[in-house]
């Protein structure tokens, strides 16, 4: 007898955008194989947990009859490329979105082994050109893409391997600047691991999309370290080589030089919730999904409620890049339909949730991550829970300030670019990260390590008080604590 290996799915979803179909679908393969619950992650996709061995091919299969793959969702290869949600719905969205797609399906692998494996087609003869891009050994680790639209950064364009901002005009969505070798995982004690912020390296016109990504892929494709596994991402490339040099062969693979960035903002790398009317006359309503779990829990039967309102939404459902979901096109008539299905199941609209939760990620950490050095998911809604009351006390309930926590250094819910950070170092014991910036253009630096709940809420307490007398107007948590020399000088600060 086999031991009851189980083991996680993970959907490449580009853009995030579902259709009501394929919502049903994933909630039914969650309910028959995935443990009655599903995750969406920090890269706009579902994962299913618990799903035994035997259950893998029903469970792809069933994806497939709803056009949805896992292909390159993980491995060293091009993963889920992300897009911004932007809950306006513009034309800008609507052609990022499409482009999104279009450059997903141009990057991922292209053998049909997955096909025959999965869905027991003939098995055809490999050929030496069977991966016209990443040949026979891939590339040196996985490669991570997204595309922003100012002036949300809920990408955080800049964690990005590579990232395109797009930049419209009079006539729409004109191009994209190119930001490259951003990166968040690092390992304890290794100072030759670390997150970094993307670099700005200039301007391209929409038409080079796909000449462009094929250009700083492929610099890392042969350039990136094979030795060492731990720094073989883009991010220690561009260290090593030098940014001049690894700009210099992207244009020079490009055939000519990039132009001059254009100007752009962003303001925020958080969420708009509740409802929104868009640019196309339709209703979005941005519903807030704690961690991004998906499940019914008592009263709340957020799982059986999502189910109900994809019975009867004909729009989509848009995932967003913290763990959201956004019930797209619901028309004027149907919107009642949508609040009162909502309020049968116990799934608030407005949430009643603190500005902090709303701002808050945290990776998947235990009981499935093997990597986990201490609870993520699982702990950060208790932890905000005690928090809160600290925001209270000095004043500071409707400041916005971005926490993440993840259960291990890798960073999978980006932690380096919040304002506060905790990082798992053992059961209980967390390092605590202060001072990125709120739209997450600046990493923040380590402030405390190994410290438990006790001293983290007395040491928050204490730059709280300071913070809600100090803060000139408008003035962003991490911003005061950068001007106030609490923490240090920025590592690197974006552009
Ligand atoms: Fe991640 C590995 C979960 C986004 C950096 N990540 C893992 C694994 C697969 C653990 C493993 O290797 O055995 C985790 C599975 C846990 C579980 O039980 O499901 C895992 N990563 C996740 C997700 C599900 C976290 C979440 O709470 O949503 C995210 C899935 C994304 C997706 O849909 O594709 C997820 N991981 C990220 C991100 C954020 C992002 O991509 O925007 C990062 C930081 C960005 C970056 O890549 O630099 C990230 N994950 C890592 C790393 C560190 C990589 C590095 O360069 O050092 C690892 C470890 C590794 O690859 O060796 C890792
Ligand atoms: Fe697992 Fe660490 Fe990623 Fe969290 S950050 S999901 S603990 S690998």
């Amino acid at each position: 007898l086999e031991p009851a290996y189980t083991f996680m799915v993970r959907l490449r979803l580009p853009g995030g955008v579902t259709t009501a179909e394929q919502w049903l679908k994933i909630d039914e393969l969650a309910r028959r194989h995935g443990g009655d619950m599903v995750r969406l992650t920090t890269r706009q996709t579902f994962q299913f947990h618990w799903v035994v061995k035997e259950d893998l091919k029903p469970t792809i299969q069933g994806l497939h009859e709803v056009l949805l793959d896992t292909v390159a969702a993980c491995g060293d290869d091009a993963r889920t490329v992300m897009a911004g949600a932007d809950p306006d719905d513009s034309e800008l969205h609507a052609e990022v979105v499409a482009l999104s797609k279009q450059l997903s399906d141009h990057i991922i692998p292209k053998t049909h082994a997955y096909h025959e494996i999965w869905y027991n087609e003939a098995k055809i003869a490999s050929s030496e050109n069977e991966e016209p891009f990443y040949g026979r050994q891939y590339m040196p680790r996985k490669f991570k893409i997204g595309f922003a639209i100012p002036p949300s950064n809920d990408i955080d364009i800049y964690t990005q391997d590579l990232g395109f901002i797009a930049i419209g005009g009079e006539s729409g969505l004109e191009g994209f600047n190119v930001v490259i070798g951003g990166g968040m995982g690092r390992t304890d004690n290794e100072a030759d691991t670390y997150p970094r912020l993307g670099d700005v390296i200039g301007f391209i016109a929409k038409d080079q999309l796909i000449a462009a990504t094929d250009a700083v892929m492929g610099v890392q494709r042969d350039y990136g370290n094979r030795k060492v596994r731990k720094r073989a991402r883009f991010k220690y490339t561009i260290d090593d080589k030098g940014l001049d040099f690894i700009t210099s062969e992207i244009e020079a693979r490009m055939g000519g030089p990039l132009e001059p960035a254009r100007a752009f903002t962003f303001d925020s790398n958080g969420d708009r919730f509740g409802w929104g009317k868009t640019d196309r006359g339709t209703w979005n309503l941005t519903l807030f999904i704690e961690n991004g779990r998906i499940r019914n829990t008592g009263n709340y039967r957020l799982m059986d409620g999502l189910r109900a309102l994809a019975q009867v939404h004909n729009g989509k459902f848009r995932l967003t890049p913290n763990h959201n979901v956004i019930v797209s096109g619901v028309t004027d008539e149907k919107r009642p339909q949508v609040e009162a299905l909502l309020s049968e199941y116990g799934i608030p609209v407005d949430g009643g949730h603190s500005l902090l939760r709303l701002n808050a990620m945290a990776c998947v950490a235990l009981p499935t991550c093997p990597l986990a050095m201490a609870e993520a998911e699982r702990y950060l809604p208790d932890l905000v829970q005690k928090i809160d009351p600290l925001l209270e006390k000095h004043g500071l309930a409707d400041t916005p300030i971005t926490i993440r926590m993840t259960g291990c250094p890798n960073g999978c819910a980006r932690p380096y670019v919040a304002e506060i950070a905790f990082t798992g170092r053992a059961p209980g014991k967390y390092n605590l990260y202060l001072g990125a910036g709120f739209h997450g253009e600046r990493l923040n630096t380590l402030y405390r390590e190994n410290i438990g709940e006790a001293a983290i809420l007395e040491t928050l307490d204490g730059l709280f008080a300071r913070y809600a007398q100090e803060r000139t107007s408008g003035e962003h948590f991490g911003n005061y604590l950068h001007r106030a020399g609490i923490v240090g000088a920025a590592e690197q600060a974006a552009a």
